[in-house]
């Protein structure tokens, strides 16, 4: 049996999460903040870790692809070699060139601190540049990569939300606005499987602001 830890406020455990819900496999889930990570299966302290019965994995994006290998039902990567590929660079270009750089911005935006005006500008235009470059790769028609609902996609819904946000409150502009993503989102919502994982994300959430204060 898989065990995902970490706290479902975070979008990186939510996106493996979904991962799991579409493809059925079954999993239990293990509540770990920030700061009470398990430092031998994360050695960086960060959240998600998978434990799994051959050991333990982090990196998000690795336990996809650790998932998908492993179970093969339902899948979340095409079976052409190119088309599996075409996915990886959307996954890619989505946690390296989009929410990399504006989590740069994630303290002011979401955290009530101060992110310096350098900051702000150089991870504006960098992120000028990639979303131009973003959207020359993505279809959303209907989902990120093409007719079928993808590992990207599974990136997309946690990722989008957070850069569309982001750049709106510390630009006044969200960068994503050009792009089909309100639309898209709204289809992906349509999913059971993303509803639970919203629903959850907001309980999480109370929970992580009511420990804040605390
Ligand atoms: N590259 C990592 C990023 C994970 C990550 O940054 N998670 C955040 C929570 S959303 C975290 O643990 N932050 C605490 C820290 O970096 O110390 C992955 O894909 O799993």
């Amino acid at each position: 049996m898989l065990t995902l830890c970490g706290f479902a406020a975070s979008n990186y455990y939510n996106k493996v999460k979904l991962a799991l819900l579409e493809k059925g496999v079954p999993f239990e889930e293990e509540l770990a903040w920030v700061g009470q990570t398990d430092t031998a299966a994360s050695p960086l302290g960060k959240v998600p870790y998978l434990k799994t019965d051959e050991g333990t994995l982090c990196e998000s994006t690795v336990m996809l692809e650790y998932i998908e290998a492993k179970y093969p039902q339902h899948p979340l990567l095409p079976a052409d070699p190119f088309a599996a590929a075409k996915v990886r660079e959307l996954l890619r270009y989505l946690e390296l060139h989009l929410e990399l750089v504006a989590r740069n911005l994630y303290p002011e935006a979401f955290f009530g601190g101060k992110v310096s005006d350098s900051t702000k500008e150089k991870s504006g235009q960098q992120l000028e540049k990639n979303v131009a470059a973003f959207a020359k790769l993505t279809r959303f028609s209907p989902f990120i990569a093409g007719d079928t609902f993808t590992l990207a996609d599974c990136a997309a819904l946690v990722h989008l939300p957070l850069v569309g946000s982001a750049t709106k409150i510390i630009f006044g502009r969200d960068f994503l606005a050009d792009l089909p993503v309100r639309d898209y989102l709204k289809r992906l919502g349509e999913r059971a499987t993303v509803q639970k994982v919203g629903a959850d994300r907001k309980a999480n959430t109370e929970l992580m602001l009511q420990r804040m204060k605390a």
